[in-house]
């Protein structure tokens, strides 16, 4: 069996992408490598965590020797998640984003060329583009021009996977992706933080005049994407991946109040948040005609669907804000090593 190495599959994404891969890449075993920082969760993982193509390995990629003994064990696959990925944490503490996004990336790159990893997927944003105005749509020419320390070190660490390619022909594909949504959403992104906000009738806080505009993707409309990418991407290559999705905040917000029958006075507009990026916009034609890939949702039936997710598993969110999620892992692995 060959041997996928999966950085940040305890996140969000990198849960779904799992799920999706453990059934969808027969011939495959799945290693979630995983630091399980305060947004790895074990529990996004509960119902496939048994199976046999699955394993898990707690490591932190800024650690080289601990990334040489999980690759020692083969790494025919990476495909790489891993990353400080809140913009308003960065805005706090970018030291952290440099440390994983940059560091950790070129520590995984050195690991995977010394094992001779076939096929590396780096995981990118749109972010790296920076901000558009109301007209035009970001393509995989225009210029890199981050504007947090977010998508700065996501940025860094794009450019050093584009340079193990070019330096050395190292087989690495990336990916940019719009912003996505859906089950297992860590609650501090705009959509799960609205949802479970207005379950609890607690304050919805928007941050400006809510009128930024993001370009919505399902996390599994992504996952497919990655798939697909990761098997049949031109090494060297980078595909934009976006759902077509554009959306201002505010409109969002008022979506999930309509949903759930929650009043609109839930709504406040709180300080923006510092180089607050105006609108994201994806042209995703080259992983169409290239791939023929297309995003398989529509924003308004996936967003109905992701809040009943939410309704439907009040324990999973309200463990993790509750930060009881943090004891899941100790306990699993307490059990299984029998006390
Ligand atoms: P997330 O914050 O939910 O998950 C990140 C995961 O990485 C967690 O499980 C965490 O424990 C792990 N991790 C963090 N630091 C680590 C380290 N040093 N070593 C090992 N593991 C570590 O993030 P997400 O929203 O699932 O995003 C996953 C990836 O996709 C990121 O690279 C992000 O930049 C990218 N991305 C996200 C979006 C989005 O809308 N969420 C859009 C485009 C691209
Ligand atoms: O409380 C909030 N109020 C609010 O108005 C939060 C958390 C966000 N917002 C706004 C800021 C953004 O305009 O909502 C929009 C979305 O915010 P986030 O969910 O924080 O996402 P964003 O900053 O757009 O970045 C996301 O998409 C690209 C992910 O977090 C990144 O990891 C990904 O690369």
């Amino acid at each position: 069996m060959k041997r996928l190495i999966v950085t940040g599959g305890a996140g969000f994404i990198g849960s779904n992408f799992i799920r999706m891969a453990l059934d969808e890449l027969p011939g495959w075993k799945i290693v979630n490598l995983d630091a399980l920082t305060y947004a790895g969760n074990l529990e996004n993982l509960s119902d496939v965590e048994d199976r046999e193509n699955y394993e898990f390995v707690k490591a932190d990629i800024t650690n080289p020797e601990e990334l040489d003994r999980v690759f020692a064990g083969g790494a025919d696959g990476v495909v790489h998640f891993a990353a400080e990925s809140h913009v308003d944490r960065s805005v706090l503490d970018p030291s952290a984003f440099v440390r994983t996004n940059v560091v950790g990336t070129q520590n995984l790159l050195n690991a995977a060329r010394k094992h001779g990893t076939e096929r590396f997927l780096h995981v990118s944003t749109d972010e790296v583009y920076g901000s558009l105005g109301p007209e035009g749509y970001f393509t995989e020419e225009t210029p890199l021009a981050p504007n947090s320390p977010y998508s700065a070190s996501k940025a860094g660490s794009d450019l050093l996977v584009r340079a193990a390619w070019h330096t050395h022909g190292f087989p690495a594909v990336i990916t940019r992706c719009s912003n996505n949504y859906g089950p297992y959403q860590f609650p501090e992104k705009l959509i799960p933080l609205m949802i479970t906000n207005a379950l609890e009738d607690k304050p919805l806080p928007v941050y400006g005049d809510g009128a930024n505009i993001r370009d919505w993707i399902h996390v599994e409309d992504h996952c497919r994407a990655l798939l697909l990418v990761f098997l049949s991407g031109e090494p060297g290559e980078v595909y934009n991946i976006g759902g077509n999705a554009e959306r201002t905040n505010i409109h969002v917000v008022e979506e999930i109040l309509r949903i759930l029958g929650k009043p609109r006075d839930l709504i406040t507009f709180v300080k923006d948040r510092p180089g607050h990026d105006r609108r994201y916009a994806i042209d995703s034609t080259k992983i169409r005609e290239k791939l023929g890939w297309k995003p398989s949702r529509d924003f308004e039936e996936g967003l109905e669907e992701t809040v009943r997710w939410y309704v439907d598993h009040p324990s999973w969110w309200k463990r993790v804000k509750s930060g009881e999620y943090l004891e899941y892992y100790e306990k699993q692995y307490r059990d299984r090593l029998g006390g």
